[in-house]
């Protein structure tokens, strides 16, 4: 059967809860109201923030594709992440409880978060930061991290937070392509179980950053710092003796806000800029509509690290703009044991969960016995970021984590995006496993083919955005031309966004993947993820990662590596022919990977990512590249040493 019919036939769908649909923050009129003006809808949206200076103007496109959003309007970021909720009198409810690896906790409230945001601001302005000054961020996932990012965006001074797994080299190259003068860091964090040091990677990087004058230094293991004189400063000496006191000053709704990097691809990484207004009023709305965020009463969590852009979107700007009461979790979900995150949802009530299909699958590999040990009805939202959801881990998620009611909403969006743009919106779709289904409303996408013509029902193609909107990005730093080419040279008037896409037989959309994971065999377009999620769905597989590695005689020939489930033991001595033969039935026999290897592990980013980049060295039998950006380099290693395989 091939995987249109198995969408069709064999995969249930889910209606929202009747309650849910009943309360939903977006309903169908929703929809209908955005689709009958889109500028009116974004100037309703507008209102959730708090102005300074009203904006008269909604989006100034005249200069395209450099945008302008809310131009005239004026405000301050992080007035409208803390100030307002404390003079709303919110001051005493928790933003952030804190779950620190080892099991330390501590609830931070609005009230408390505002003072700590000042001090920070006072120190940032003591050492002489101005708006427009970029500030180097690389943290583990501590309050102080959040902190360091709302004071920065208090003083219009971009941050550019590096993940703190990357390298010094990765460090280097940000500091020094960004102009960052300032490093606010940590001597370490706790990752499985162990302090892992912070500080020597800066000392190292900023061997070649001479135009950092300070560095900014947070106490979290205790180890033992070597801390530079004159350049380097204690956070509990400089930072928490500021004055609590700090006045917001108003800021043009385009002052840049941040630079993302973006990581895992090859070639030098881009730095991508977002501005205040309209990513502040992206993220408030997306993140109240996406999730049906009811402030008062929601525990949210995003699981995910701020290094990454879902971190900055949905972890820190989105809900505190919208007040909202979220978990912050240092570390990793398997320690002290593989319960840690079911343990923390039972302890805090928490009601949204949001986090990645390879943590979904990574779950699913360790048995739901394990969530089973813990209460988790408080949760009523399920979200999935990062990659397509295969729906396998979509069905196993909603069964197991969101006890077979809680509807999954699958989001996708880029870095470049800043906020959500395609999902199913909780209270009014019917889920699809596996489909992120719609534009939000607001939004609007399109699937083309490669002249740019627009595709319909049951159509496979290029995904694009047709109009601009709030959060998108304003251009890579000091490079305007890239950001033409990378995003708006392949169509006239269209944003490519690099991923495939498809068009159900409802219109519904499904994400292809990355088109340069589309594979070409023998003049077929296929799709990585598509033979991905085949072989997912086969009982003994837990995870599965495809490439096209050069063929001489087909152009691209499939590669597969598996990671088996638990249970399924070694797979038998025919594992590969019977994963073969599974794919063949799956897709047609035009999918069956040439060879399949065995592996225990898959080279990821941080974020989740596979990086194929790296799978495809081996299945060319190369040298492996660059492993810097890799979650835990030892992978490749493992991968190389253990393969079973066949072809
Ligand atoms: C938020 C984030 C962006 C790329 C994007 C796409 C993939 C993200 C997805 C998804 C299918 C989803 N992606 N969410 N693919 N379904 N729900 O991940 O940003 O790190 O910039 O990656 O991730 O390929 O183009 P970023």
């Amino acid at each position: 059967m091939n995987q249109a019919a198995r969408e069709d036939l064999t995969t249930p769908t889910f209606p929202p809860p009747e309650e849910l649909a009943r309360n939903a923050n977006v309903t169908e009129a929703t929809y209908a109201q955005a689709e009958v003006d889109d500028l009116a809808f974004w100037a309703e949206q507008a209102k959730r923030i708090s102005w300074s200076k009203e904006p008269t103007e909604v989006l100034d496109w005249s200069n395209a594709p450099f945008a302008k959003w809310f131009a005239d309007g004026e405000l301050n970021a992080a007035y409208n992440m803390v100030d307002r909720h404390v003079e709303a009198g919110h001051g005493d409810r928790v933003a952030f409880h804190f779950e620190g690896e080892p099991g330390d906790a501590r609830a931070i409230t609005y009230a408390e978060l505002k003072d700590e945001v000042s001090q920070l601001a006072n120190a940032l302005v003591e050492l002489g930061v101005q708006a427009g000054d970029r500030v180097a961020i690389y943290m583990p996932m501590i309050p102080e991290a959040v902190i360091a990012m709302v004071a920065c965006a208090r003083l219009g001074a971009p941050h550019v937070v590096v993940f703190g797994g990357f390298s010094a080299d990765a460090l280097v190259n940000r500091i020094n392509d960004c102009g960052c003068e300032i490093v606010i860091t940590a001597d370490g964090g706790y990752r499985r179980g162990k302090p892992s040091a912070l500080k020597p990677a800066v000392d190292k990087a900023l061997l070649q950053c001479p135009q950092v004058r300070n560095v900014i230094v947070a106490k979290r293991t205790g180890q033992d710092t070597e801390m530079v004189q004159g350049r380097d400063l204690w956070w509990d000496d400089f930072v928490a003796t500021q004055s609590t006191e700090h006045t917001p000053e108003s800021f043009p709704a385009e002052q840049p806000l941040y630079v993302m990097y973006s990581s895992g691809s090859t070639g030098k990484p881009k730095g991508i800029l977002h501005t205040t207004g309209g990513y502040l009023v992206g993220t408030a709305y997306t993140h109240w509509a996406t999730f049906d965020l009811k402030p008062e009463t929601d525990v949210f969590w995003t699981a995910a690290d701020i290094g990454w852009v879902t971190g900055h979107s949905y972890l820190v700007y989105a809900p505190l703009l919208n007040g909202a009461t979220s978990v912050l979790y240092e570390g990793t979900p398997d320690t002290p044991h593989k319960g840690r995150w079911w343990e923390i949802i039972d302890k805090y009530r928490v009601t949204i969960l949001y986090c990645a299909p390879t943590a979904i699958r990574t779950f699913m590999k360790w048995g739901s016995e394990i969530p089973e040990r813990y209460d988790l009805s408080s949760l009523r939202i399920l979200g999935s970021v990062g990659e397509p959801i295969n729906p396998e881990a979509y069905l196993w998620y909603r069964k197991h984590i969101g006890h077979d009611d809680t509807p999954v909403v699958d989001t996708w969006w880029q870095t470049e995006t800043g906020m959500h743009l395609i999902s199913p919106m909780p209270g009014v779709a019917t889920g699809k496993p596996g489909a992120a289904m719609r534009a939000l409303p607001g939004v609007s996408v399109e699937v083309v083919d490669d002249e740019g013509k627009v595709l319909g029902k049951g159509e496979s193609g290029l995904l694009v955005l047709t109009k601009p909107w709030p959060a998108m990005l304003r251009s890579l730093w000091n490079d305007d031309q890239r950001y033409i080419d990378t995003y708006w040279s392949r169509f006239d008037n269209m944003y490519f966004a690099g991923d495939g896409a498809k068009r159900d037989a409802d219109g519904d959309i499904w994400l292809l993947g990355r088109v340069d994971d589309v594979m070409n065999v023998s003049g077929h377009r296929m799709s990585t993820a598509e033979i991905e999620s085949a072989l997912v769905s086969h009982p003994k597989v837990a995870e599965a990662a495809v490439v096209g590695a050069t063929d001489e005689t087909t152009g691209q020939a499939i590669v597969a590596f598996v990671i088996l489930r638990s249970d399924a033991g070694d797979g038998g001595d025919d594992i590969v022919n019977e994963l073969r033969t599974h794919v063949a039935n799956e897709i047609g026999a035009i999918a069956k990977p040439k060879s399949i290897m065995v592996v225990s592990e898959l080279p990821k980013t941080r974020s989740g990512k596979i990086m194929r980049r790296l799978l495809r060295d081996i299945a060319e039998d190369r040298e492996v590249g660059d492993v810097t950006t890799l979650q835990d380099s030892s992978v490749m290693d493992q991968i190389k040493s253990g393969l079973k395989g066949g072809s």
